[in-house]
């Protein structure tokens, strides 16, 4: 029976590179995200490149504890046969200070990063406790360990997913459930267009400098994935060499 993992943003970036890694690495994957046309073309993608496995995927609202139950109601007979969760859907929304932020971007990073996290995470224990095997890995950030100006609110939600991440592992210690908290520095994905809303804004972001990229943190999750069942790699930070610290940066 093959194992199947399920991505959370999965239509782009970190999500999309880590439903290939995982491919790969022979995991059926069933791939959710909330651009049908995207999960589409995955699909399509790694049904050609990897025909040994099986892929599903599933178009809903993360952040909906009602489309959350429906999906996982649809999707329990794949959901038995699952061994790892990645909650990678996420995001930054603006760079203003909390004194001019809008309450609008706090409530669209919070209800994704963190209220998200939690909806899809409670739906998938009672599966890998029932079976006393499986692993989460939570797409945590160096911004879950230090604060930076203009993204107090950004970097709260990532903290709250360290604290999961902690939380979960002392609350399934004694079950062979592992917890991994992925934390990447600077990723040139969607994410910086997204957070500044405009193309040309995010790519100075990257200007002068190699940022990782996609694959490198896809990579990092499948190994931490291939370890034994008894090593666990409870966190991970990963800078670009040209990163240093979340606001020290090296530009050429
Ligand atoms: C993304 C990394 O440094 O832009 O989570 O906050 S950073």
């Amino acid at each position: 029976m093959s194992k199947w993992a399920l991505i959370t943003g999965a239509t782009a970036g970190i999500g999309w590179a880590t439903a290939k890694s995982l491919a790969a690495a022979g995991f059926s994957i069933l791939a959710t995200g909330r651009r049908e046309e995207k999960l589409k073309e995955l699909k399509s993608i790694l049904t050609k490149e990897f025909p040994q496995i099986s892929v599903e995927t599933a178009c809903f609202d993360l952040t909906s504890k009602e489309e959350v139950a429906s999906f996982l109601k649809t999707h329990d007979p794949t959901l038995k046969k699952l061994e790892l969760l990645v909650n990678n859907a996420g995001l930054a929304k603006g760079i203003e200070k909390m004194q001019e932020a809008s309450l609008e971007d706090w409530d669209t990073m919070i209800d994704t990063n963190v209220k998200g996290l939690l909806y899809m995470t409670r739906g998938i224990l009672p599966y890998l406790v029932q079976k006393n095997s499986g692993h989460i890995v939570n797409l945590g950030s160096v911004a879950g360990r230090w604060t930076y100006p203009g993204g107090g609110v950004y970097c709260a939600s990532k903290f709250a997913v360290r604290a999961l991440s902690e939380g979960l592992r002392m609350d399934l210690l004694g079950t062979k459930i592992r917890v991994t908290n992925i934390e990447p520095g600077m990723v040139n994905t969607e994410f910086s267009v997204v957070r500044l809303g405009d193309q040309a804004k995010a790519d100075k972001v990257y200007e002068g400098m190699t940022p990782l990229s996609a694959s490198d943190i896809a990579e990092t999750i499948a190994w931490c994935v291939a370890r034994p069942a008894h090593v666990n790699i409870q966190e991970l930070v990963i800078y670009p060499t040209d990163q240093a610290h979340v606001g020290q940066v090296a530009r050429r």
